[in-house]
């Protein structure tokens, strides 16, 4: 029964149960476990009693098939205890992924790589200094949103002198109601925030680049200095790296953050679900043009125009969803390509229902 217990700490509740007990029979020797960390396909989980190193058998590799399917950190997999003459355990599955943080792989068209799995929240952060760029967020915000997590953008070191009103300015056409929340891992400043979208059993990824402040903020969080930090190079605030490999870490009191490497670059790619859920106050005003596939930028009887010329829609915001779409429709498409976006919008559908009562309930009007 403890051990049932820590394994809800970890995240596991009644529908992992059902999705288990659908995949795996009792005494078949297979226990759930989350996976903590992943370093060149070796694994460290956690069973809720202890943690173990394990690898994907060979028989496995096989069956997942594409890199998108191997187990990536915040995975529920079903372990198999090493034997009397194993190194390590073996995973020998991987149970259905929930939301999810996807990027392409550089130099490839159609893969991809999970970065965080079953993730509820994706803190997008970055840095008041020189770090902070809205395009990037913005990127950063449709690839969360693809993949089925709720996305808050996070502002840290407001403790260093910014023009903040700019900055929301700024940021507005491209959160639309996408919580900001302005934080500082050096006073401690919005931590309570940050908290608030976090939650018992909840998982929360930190995604931006290299030197803003993940593992800082996560530190703050936990109350230790478990993870590695350090300073940003004075000329152009750029980071170190100095993440080298994503990790699951236990928020005392409830909730798992995932600490990640600050990303080079992030390539978008077919992410149409999430553009429509980015702009979902342009989606709904479409509902009323005349043509059902209008595109919003030139048809006659565009009610998405009119919100633009009566002004109940900036002329920022569709602006920025034209040339969105733009980028996002000149990527080239493939097989593979749509094949992956037909799964991915499918399991975002399930959690965006989730993501828009969370809208529902009381984050309206914000950012
Ligand atoms: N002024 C100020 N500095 C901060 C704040 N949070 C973090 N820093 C500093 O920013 C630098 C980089 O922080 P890290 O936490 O290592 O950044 P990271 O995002 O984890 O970077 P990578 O692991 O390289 O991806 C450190 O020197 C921190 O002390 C803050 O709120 N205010
Ligand atoms: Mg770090
Ligand atoms: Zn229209």
């Amino acid at each position: 029964m403890l051990a049932d217990t820590t394994l809800e700490l970890l995240g596991w509740d009644d529908s992992w149960r059902d999705v288990w007990a659908a995949h795996h029979r009792d005494g078949d020797e297979r226990l759930p476990a989350r996976v903590i960390v992943e370093s060149q396909h070796i694994y460290r989980v956690h069973t809720g009693e202890d943690e173990v190193l394990a690898r994907v058998t060979g028989r496995v590799r096989h069956k997942l098939g594409s890199r998108e399917a191997f187990p990536a950190v915040g995975d529920w997999v079903a372990l198999k205890r090493a034997g009397p003459n194993d190194e390590m355990g073996r995973i020998v599955d991987v149970l259905p992924r929930r939301g999810r943080f996807v990027r392409k792989v550089a130099g490839t068209t159609s893969e991809a790589q999970v970065v965080a799995a079953n993730v509820d929240v994706v803190f997008l952060v970055s840095g008041l200094d020189h770090d902070f760029n809205v395009r990037r967020i913005e990127r950063y915000l449709l690839a969360a949103l693809d993949g089925g997590a709720a996305p808050v953008i996070v502002l840290n070191k407001a403790d260093l002198p910014r023009d903040i009103e700019g900055v929301r300015r700024e940021l507005g056409p491209v959160a639309g109601r996408v919580p900001i929340e302005l934080v500082s891992a050096r006073s401690g400043a919005g931590m309570d925030a940050l908290r608030g979208h976090i939650g018992l059993g909840r998982t929360a990824a930190f995604l931006g680049s290299s030197g803003v402040g993940k593992s800082t903020l996560i530190n703050r969080l936990v109350g230790t200095e478990a993870q590695r930090t350090a300073e940003v190079r004075e000329s152009d605030s750029r980071g170190r790296h100095t993440t080298t490999h994503r990790e699951l870490v236990v928020l005392p009191g409830g909730g798992l953050l995932i600490d990640t490497p600050g990303m080079r670059e992030l390539q978008l790619w077919e992410v149409s679900s999430g553009l429509d859920d980015a702009f979902d106050d342009i989606t709904s005003l479409g509902v009323d043009c005349r043509f059902r596939d209008c595109t919003h930028d030139t048809e006659p009887g565009c009610a998405v125009k009119l919100a633009v010329a009566e002004g109940r829609l900036s002329a920022d915001r569709h602006g920025n969803y034209l040339r969105l779409r733009k980028e996002v429709r000149s990527k080239p498409v493939d097989e593979a390509d749509i094949k992956a976006a037909a799964e991915r919008a499918r399991e975002a559908r399930v959690a965006s229902k989730a993501l828009k009562k969370l809208y529902a309930n009381g984050l309206k009007g914000q950012g």
